[in-house]
């Protein structure tokens, strides 16, 4: 029911400082999945995740479950928006009667008040559901990835690439903290931010990442070389919606990603696996949800549908070339060498 439903928390209340520096919520249910008491237990068909075509710490978890072939160990499914006078948050716009069939309720939130009815901050995605209960059971978006390379391996198809190969694992882990700092979540630290001094930096920070990033694939294919690691999963999600949708919100952008020598190409090599382009929408990435409010409409709202996406991102590239074995992409796991 509709009016039992709890207004969603806004982000420029909660989560900017007296500097208006913007400062992202922590997540709240974090509990990991493995085989102690503290833990959630690692079972096929237990589990559903809820993500949405926009949100990239969302994006992430969905691509992942299909490169590991665990689809039907986890389910999925997406959620959307109602534009409403009051913001009611996520949705399963999808569904018949706008409901989830497995879980039978109308919005996220209402899964994260059957978890704990006293949490009282934004119901984000991604969430894993537990379709027993009926709760949130985890949104940890920054290790939800690692929990299905790892914990889930047993119920992965045969062969699965090894995304967080073991012996990388504290080069992955320090890379996605500042993949996390400079480029997740840095381009909100440039959207959200309430001061000329906080989106100065915050740009700043971001655009001297990429630099980075652009010398780091002068020779490496990905950003471990010859692999798709779990790094990758978490670039390319905040690059597909760069020249699609943040450049908006950034103001005047120093460069698009298809000025990026490198990194254009490899955004396009990532995009040929089935699993990264299954789950990236452009058009609806694109697609503007603001009403125009003056005569000069944006440039979202006018072109959204006329740009053609899938031609541009499947331009061809030559990124094969840096690697040691240019057709295969992915470390395989040992069992099946
Ligand atoms: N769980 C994290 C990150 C996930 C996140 O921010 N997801 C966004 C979409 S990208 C979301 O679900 N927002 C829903 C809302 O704010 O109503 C957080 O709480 O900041």
């Amino acid at each position: 029911m509709v009016q039992e439903v709890r207004e969603r928390p806004s982000e420029l209340v909660n989560e900017i400082d007296e500097k208006g520096y913007f400062h992202r919520q922590k997540n709240h249910f974090d509990t990991p999945f493995g085989s102690g008491k503290e833990h959630n237990p690692v079972e096929a068909g237990r589990y559903r995740l809820v993500w949405a075509k926009g949100c990239h710490w969302s994006n992430r978890a969905s691509i992942a479950i299909e490169l590991l072939g665990l689809q039907d160990v986890i389910s999925v499914n997406l959620v959307g928006r109602t534009p409403r006078e009051k913001d009611l948050g996520w949705e399963f716009v999808f569904d018949e009667g706008n409901k989830d069939p497995v879980l039978d309720v109308q919005f996220l939130s209402e899964l994260y008040a059957n978890a704990d009815p006293e949490y009282k901050g934004r119901a984000t995605v991604p969430a894993v559901v537990d379709v027993k209960t009926k709760r949130v059971i985890n949104n940890d978006y920054v290790w939800l990835t690692n929990y299905f390379e790892t914990e889930f391996r047993p119920f992965q198809a045969p062969d699965a690439p090894d995304l967080y190969p073991e012996e990388l694992r504290e080069e992955i882990d320090a890379y996605n903290d500042y993949l996390f700092e400079h480029v997740n979540n840095g381009v909100y630290k440039a959207m959200f931010a309430q001061s000329l001094e906080a989106y100065n930096d915050a740009y700043n920070n971001l655009y001297q990442a990429f630099d980075e990033i652009e010398e780091r694939l002068e020779n490496n294919r990905f950003l471990f070389g010859d692999y798709v690691t779990d790094s990758d999963i978490r670039l390319f999600v905040t690059l597909a919606r760069f020249d699609t949708r943040y450049f908006k919100n950034l103001g005047p952008i120093r460069n698009r990603i298809v000025d990026f020598k490198n990194i254009w190409g490899y955004a396009r090599d990532l995009y040929e696996i089935p699993a990264f382009k299954n789950n990236t929408y452009f058009a609806d990435l694109a697609k503007s949800t603001e009403k125009p409010k003056s005569i000069f409409i944006d440039y979202n709202t006018r072109f959204w549908d006329k740009i053609d996406y899938e031609t541009l991102w499947n331009q061809p590239q030559e990124r094969y070339l840096l690697s040691k074995t240019p057709s295969e992409k992915f470390k395989r796991n040992e069992e099946v060498k």
